[in-house]
């Protein structure tokens, strides 16, 4: 008979339900129900939280914090208990008849437990089930509010806090992170006018014009039906049959086989809306906008051979580069900016701003930067946030509209629906991490896993026992643009649209002889994978109508002529677009400097110990991470009787998991690295994937030993080797790689 009843704290999380007096109960009181003057709060929705609902919430602070807060379980101090908050004296043993006999019916604590975990898997999202993601904020640079009454542009200086999911698409929740893929980039922004959801991927087009073909797309590149085959990956027959009959895709096929498919990091691509939407001021007034994320770091990305073996070395790569750079205070960020354009504009456009096949070239419409993301809060649980999190495109906020783009047409319908099979019912608005901090009132009602207590005996409008209440806005609400529209109900699409290798043209041309080798390499690849030859000759009569060397090299890559060409699909005359070099991924090199690159410090008995703690010092300083790799863990006397903590083996950190490498001087230190094929290995795959070498004095000797040339093929300095010349790497190091020394196939 102990009564632990003094013991046992009361759930601290209650306290905004029931009142401070939850929290520090006196000597046997009992609980109170909530009032709005106990709690402060006036709302019916538990989840919203009016000390953040209405008005901007304060430069600095992050609202959504604070309804998190009311759900957060911390078990520190705290004893186990049952689902019924009953306490557990033993979870290591079930209850049963006799120490060797059965286990009783009775045992509750065994069966919840059981039935618990019984269910606790969800089902993974149709696409993008793979993802990661960081809570942070929006600043506005200025007040857009001629523009838009988009509430997160209101006020020069304004943040809205926002919760954003990067992904790709293909792979199940499990597949790697560095998959040939585009990448999902989705960002929720808790506005005090409600949630509006920005989703967008890292490639400003997509592989299909109508939502109609969607579910034919996603079936055809997600693995084979009949064996479940390949995982996370479009190289195999069904996408490329899929692709080679559907010319529509040509535009997005060259930003899929290029570099921009394996970024190096989440925090180094760029973000899209994609479609053309629309900006609403308070005076109706329309114009048509397309969204563009630009990362602050700069765009880089992997070269395929790497994220091949990342894949191997650690298919996390992305989740925790993004963990580790917030952890570590290096908060990724992005600035947004806008392509404004009118209805005139765009009617004189060469293609249908309807079309997500096209882009609008930043020569025609500049990008106008308007703000920035920073991402600045890892979140506590990964089920509850990250796997919770629903995103949909239906979610749009007052002084932000649709346009008549037949993809998001349907993609208003889709986010929806399939929340209600992922997350098991129409209320996962009530979920903490989908609730808006926006205070939601409405006469919807019951439904699984209901959360609010709503008052009162009205449920429904019009009322006159309720007050009237809740009130519609008129005006001040959301309004949709009057968009006049008189036509025949017909299927079908615009002429424009069928023009389908204009823009994939002008992406080829605007890219770096090195970019153009990468994606021609990638087809190459993609299509030896592929089993069926008519459909290689169908994708090669494809790309001809692209760019007739990229067709030629593709072919010789795979042994075949390039065919005739695909016939076109209008006779209208095809625009011819200048280059555009933004669209070169090289164009956006990054503001960061080394901040964040990894670097491998090759150490062994023997090495220049001062040498190595200057270098290592020298790269903390500038942001940079380096680490001391050797052949195996423990300690390293160096040359001057210090030692050094080796931090990271070989075997457990190879080559690919490092921007750059340096091997300090010491010649018995060197002598043992060379003895090591990890060694021998990690130096070549550094060269071979154009990363930025140091060598210092006898760590020469290591580039000779692993067979690595010193000058470029034509004899001129590779532009990523250095031997003695740490500023140089430095340099390098910023500059990310240096493609120079690359050829195909690989020398080294
Ligand atoms: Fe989609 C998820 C992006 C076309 C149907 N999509 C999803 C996510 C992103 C995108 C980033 C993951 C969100 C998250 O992190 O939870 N999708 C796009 C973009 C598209 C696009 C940029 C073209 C411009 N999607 C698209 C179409 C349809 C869908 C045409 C259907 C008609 N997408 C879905 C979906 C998903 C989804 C099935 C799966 C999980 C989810 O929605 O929540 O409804």
């Amino acid at each position: 008979g102990q009564d632990l009843s003094a013991a046992m704290p009361f759930n601290t999380n209650k306290a905004d339900e029931y009142g401070d007096a939850a929290r520090t109960p006196e000597p046997g009181a009992t609980h109170q129900p909530s009032t709005p003057a106990a709690t402060g709060s006036t709302s019916s929705e538990i989840i919203a939280n009016d000390k953040v609902g209405d008005g901007v919430p304060p430069i600095g602070e992050n609202p959504t914090v604070d309804p998190l807060d009311r759900v957060r379980v911390d078990a520190s101090d705290r004893h186990l208990t049952t689902n019924q908050g009953v306490p557990i004296a033993d979870n290591q043993h079930s209850l049963k008849v006799g120490l060797r006999g059965p286990t009783a019916m009775e045992d509750f604590i065994l069966r919840e437990k059981l039935t618990h975990f019984d269910h606790e898997r969800i089902p993974e999202r149709v696409v993008h089930a793979r993802g990661s993601a960081a809570h942070g904020f929006f600043e506005a640079y200025e007040d857009l509010s001629d523009i838009t009454r988009a509430a997160p542009f209101s006020a020069k200086g304004k943040r809205t806090p926002v919760f954003v999911r990067f992904s790709t698409v293909a792979g199940e929740r499990g597949s790697t992170d560095v998959a040939r893929d585009v990448r999902g980039f989705a960002v929720k922004f808790y506005t005090e006018q409600g949630n509006w959801d920005l989703v967008g991927n890292n490639i400003p087009v997509f592989f299909i014009q109508d939502a109609m073909k969607f579910p034919d797309l996603v079936h055809a590149v997600k693995p084979e039906p009949h064996h479940g085959m390949p995982q996370a990956a479009s190289a195999h027959d069904t996408f490329w049959d899929f692709a080679s009959l559907s010319p529509e895709i040509a535009h997005m096929l060259m930003w899929v086989m290029s570099d921009r498919a394996i970024p190096r990091s989440y925090r180094t691509m760029q973000g899209f809306g994609v479609h053309t939407f629309r900006l609403l001021n308070a005076q109706g007034e329309s114009r048509f906008v397309k969204f563009h994320w630009t990362p602050v770091a700069g765009t880089h990305s992997l070269v395929w051979d790497e994220a091949v073996k990342i894949s191997g070395a650690d298919p996390d790569f992305h989740r925790r580069d993004l963990w580790e750079a917030i952890e570590a205070g290096n908060f990724p960020e992005w600035e947004l900016g806008l392509q404004v354009f009118t209805e005139e504009q765009a009617n004189a456009f060469e293609f249908d701003i309807l079309d997500a096949t096209k882009l609008v070239p930043e020569e025609l419409v500049p990008v106008r930067p308007v703000g920035r993301l920073v991402l600045d809060r890892n979140p506590d649980n990964f089920f509850a946030e990250t796997e919770q999190v629903a995103f949909c495109t239906a979610h749009i906020i007052p002084g932000i509209d649709f346009t008549n783009d037949p993809l998001l047409q349907g993609r208003i319908h889709s986010y929806l629906d399939t929340q209600l099979t992922r997350l098991g019912g129409p209320n996962f608005h009530e979920i903490p991490i989908n609730a808006p901090i926006a205070q939601v009132q409405n006469n919807q009602r019951d439904g699984m896993h209901r959360q609010a207590i709503h008052r009162g005996r009205v449920s429904y409008e019009p009322n006159s026992l309720g007050g009237g209440c809740p009130f519609q806005s008129g005006r001040m609400g959301f309004t949709s643009f009057p968009e006049r529209v008189a036509e025949d109900k017909v299927r079908g699409k615009p002429e424009l649209f069928a023009d389908h290798y204009s823009q994939a043209r002008l992406f080829y041309k605007s890219q770096t002889e090195v970019e153009q080798s990468h994606i021609a390499n990638a087809f190459r690849f993609e299509l030896t994978r592929v089993q069926t030859v008519a459909i290689r000759v169908r994708m090669l009569a494809l790309l001809a109508n692209v760019d007739a060397d990229l067709a030629a090299k593709v072919a010789e890559g795979l042994g075949l002529e390039v065919p005739e060409p695909l016939p076109l699909a209008t006779d209208a005359p095809i625009p011819d677009y200048p280059a555009s070099p933004s669209l070169s991924l090289l164009a956006r090199p990054g503001e960061t400097g080394v901040r964040t690159r990894r670097v491998a410090i090759f150490v062994a008995p023997g090495v220049d110990g001062k040498q190595v703690t200057k270098l290592y010092a020298d790269l903390v300083q500038d942001g940079a991470v380096p680490r001391l790799v050797s052949t195996m863990l423990g300690k390293v006397k160096s040359a001057n009787g210090d030692t050094l903590d080796v931090e990271v083996s070989l075997e457990a950190g190879p080559s690919v998991l490092y921007d750059g490498m340096i091997v300090p001087d010491g010649a018995k230190a060197v002598e043992a690295l060379a003895r090591n094929a990890h060694a021998i290995d990690f130096v070549r795959e550094q060269y071979r994937h154009c990363k930025p070498i140091l060598v210092l004095g006898a760590g020469e000797t290591l580039l000779d030993r692993a067979m690595v040339p010193k000058t470029l093929p034509d004899g001129s300095d590779d532009p990523g080797l250095f031997i003695g010349d740490a500023d140089g790497f430095k340099q390098a190091l910023a500059a990310h790689r240096a493609f120079a020394r690359e050829t195909d196939p690989p020398m080294v």
